[in-house]
């Protein structure tokens, strides 16, 4: 078991990641953002890897693991961007060491086996982590990244979010496997199957595995068991493919009422330490409403920057249409 200390800083990151989960919710419901995939129930999997990676190590994640991001030191602002439909990730990859959250399922994880190899070449001690969903699983990248990173024995470790569902697809209807932990075995490396909302097993068996892979011990496999309390995306309506009953019955696992519930009863956590955590979060859905009430300033020309060194002829007469367009849209405005 981690020790106090530790336990209280994940509780906090994780309280600060909820509320920021449920503002950002909302700020899609006002139009704000153009579209948000929550994490809301699986903050034990994705705080535990944030807080489990040195600073030097790179974490590859997808679209659902802002809250991951956030508790890496990201800005809030920064994240959304590119959910408010900014054409690039709006943080730079390389303070944080982070890649940009990756939408074509299982791409990340080939991007951290080769990223993990060229440093294990360079003899770094440096390891990488990728998030999968449950039905990331399901894709060739997923395998070729599993098979590579343990013949190669590169210093990854991946996080599958077993989170019931990928979209509308339920867990049962994309494997016939025991559990995605027990896949590891047939690729040659270590798999563990986790309680995904125990964020005290979450970060002991991912800080295990980083030292692992770091040492020179090569790839783990990690399956958190876990639930998506929320829709998959704004756009997504849960209630056409389960029940209420299944997500109550997931709501008593929450991750956080658990180890909140612990700390208490340990004596860590105090009424005082829990307000102020509270008013952190508080603060932090505050800053976050305000930031996103402000409008971009995008320029849409922007898009035909960095295409080519040298820009085509096609590209540059597509770039003149637009700037006629946009000119004289701008002109129907002021008229
Ligand atoms: C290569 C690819 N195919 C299909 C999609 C469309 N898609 C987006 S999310 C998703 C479900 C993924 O489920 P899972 O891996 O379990 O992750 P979760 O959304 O549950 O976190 C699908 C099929 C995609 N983004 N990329
Ligand atoms: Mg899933």
């Amino acid at each position: 078991m981690p020790e106090a200390g530790i336990l209280l800083d994940l509780y906090r990151r994780m309280v600060l990641a909820r509320r920021f989960d449920v503002q950002v919710t909302a700020l899609t419901r006002q139009g704000r953002l153009a579209t948000y995939p929550s994490g809301l129930g699986q903050e034990a999997c994705e705080i535990a890897a944030a807080a489990a990676l040195a600073d030097d190590d790179w974490l590859f994640p997808t679209y659902r693991d802002s809250i991951a991001l956030l508790a890496r030191g990201v800005k809030a602002v920064e994240i959304l961007s590119f959910f408010r439909g900014d054409w690039h990730s709006g943080f730079d990859p390389k303070q944080r060491r982070i890649a940009p959250q990756s939408t074509p399922l299982a791409t990340q994880a080939l991007h951290a086996v080769g990223f993990a190899t060229a440093s294990k070449m360079r003899h770094e001690s440096v390891a990488t982590l990728a998030f999968l969903g449950d039905g990331a699983t399901s894709e060739g990248e997923a395998h070729e990244a599993f098979n590579f990173a343990a013949v190669w024995q590169a210093p990854t470790v991946f996080v599958v979010q077993n989170n019931g569902y990928a979209i509308s697809v339920p867990f049962s209807k994309q494997s016939r496997a025991r559990t995605l932990a027990d896949k590891a075995i047939g690729y040659g490396m270590p798999g563990h199957f986790v309680d995904g909302n125990d964020v005290a097993a979450m970060y002991a068996v991912i800080t295990d595995a980083l030292d692992r892979a770091r040492n020179g011990g090569g790839p783990t496999l990690i399956e958190g068991l876990t639930y998506r309390m929320e829709a998959h995306t704004n756009s997504d309506d849960p209630s056409r493919y389960r029940g209420d009953e299944e997500v109550e019955r997931w709501r008593v696992l929450d991750p956080i009422a658990r180890i909140e519930s612990y700390l208490i009863r340990e004596g860590a956590l105090t009424e005082k330490l829990r307000a102020e955590i509270a008013d952190a979060a508080e603060q932090l859905a505050a800053e976050t409403r305000d930031a996103m009430n402000e409008s971009p300033h995008l320029d849409p020309l922007e898009l035909f920057d960095h295409v080519y060194a040298t820009p085509r002829a096609a590209l540059a007469e597509q770039r003149d249409y637009l700037a006629t367009e946009l000119e004289s849209s701008e002109a129907r405005h002021l008229s």
